[in-house]
């Protein structure tokens, strides 16, 4: 059971007032859908608002409607509430409230591992989340403007790594073109999300790098980053991004692992290259996610979540082995 875009397409025209939510620690796909879908709603004469657990990370905060996004638990909360590229409720963080007291719910998202947990649900194994706003924005026949068109390429370009990951199809690229002709400026959106480095960031990531571990044969990259580490550089979690890809690019690497610490908890991130799906090992902890990209959240020692990650790890290639 995955839903279907006629429950959302029933959700959007029923209802008047919209709480639009990201996920936790947001990243371009959830934050360029969510405003994407906020701009659609308010062309269309409805009231909408986005809504994030987390403040919007430096890079993306050229999106049009990234200075109006309510963080930190603030926010009207709406009769209808719609989450985007969501999994599960666990990623909700402190904007849960919202959902929970709403009058009616919706789940836009494109991760297989979707537990369907709103009254209007439609899931895609989608290469980003924002094709689905996309789609949703055609099928309403609303006007796709520049500012829709900007948020929805944001959200293509991270979450197929510029249009180069094995979840790109067709579609993908039709929609990135149709995006573009609606005004997206693709090589500045490239630049100021991918080539755009606050100095601490790039020396977090050179120090987190330094500390890289491999084990099986170097199918299996591992590295951490501490609070202490992020205060020593000035930086902050949001610098964080972008550390698992290199460690996947690394040549003999098949699962790359990195593991920060957060404030209450450890957040654990998961790519594979090639034939690893560890989308199984992030379920096994309590996360989620893609084939190719996923994560989870834990409270123990960092030791012990680094020997557990690599143990999953480890499996996960033997699984792939045998198979
Ligand atoms: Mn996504």
């Amino acid at each position: 059971m995955a839903g279907s875009m006629s429950e959302i397409l029933s959700f959007i025209r029923d209802n008047r007032q919209f709480t639009v939510m990201s996920h936790t620690s947001p990243d371009g796909d959830t934050l360029g859908s969510a405003l994407g879908l906020v701009h659609m709603l308010r062309a269309m004469g409805k009231e909408a608002e986005a809504v994030c657990s987390d403040p919007v990370p430096g890079i993306y905060s050229f999106l049009p409607g990234a200075d109006e996004v309510k963080t930190g638990g603030e926010g009207i909360g709406y009769p209808a509430v719609i989450a985007v590229d969501c999994a599960d409720k666990c990623r909700f963080g402190k904007v849960a409230k919202f959902f929970d007291r709403a009058e009616i719910t919706a789940n836009v998202d494109h991760h297989g591992t979707n537990d369907m947990y709103a009254s209007a649900n439609w899931m895609e194994e989608t290469a980003a989340c924002g094709e689905l706003i996309y789609r949703l924005i055609k099928e309403l026949k609303v006007e796709l403007t520049k500012d829709m068109a900007a948020c929805l390429f944001t959200a293509l370009m991270t979450d197929t790594g510029c249009f180069a990951y094995s979840n790109v199809t067709e579609q993908t690229m039709k929609i990135g073109g149709a995006l573009i002709a609606a005004g997206a400026d693709n090589s500045e959106i490239n630049m100021k999300v991918f080539r755009t480095s606050p100095y601490a960031k790039s020396m977090l990531q050179a120090d987190a790098l330094s500390r890289t571990k491999l084990y099986c044969d170097g199918k299996i990259a591992v590295t951490t980053v501490t609070l202490e580490d992020m205060a020593r550089h000035g930086a902050l979690s949001e610098h964080c991004d972008g550390i698992v890809e290199q460690l996947r690019d690394i040549d003999t690497v098949e699962i790359a692992i990195f593991i920060r610490e957060d404030v209450t908890k450890l957040k654990g991130s998961f790519r594979s290259k090639r034939y690893a799906d560890v989308s199984r090992i992030a379920s096994v902890l309590g996360g989620g996610g893609h084939k190719r990209a996923a994560g989870y959240t834990c409270v123990c020692p960092m030791e012990e979540a680094v020997e557990t990650a690599v143990r999953l790890g480890e499996e996960e290639l033997q699984r792939c082995l045998k198979a």
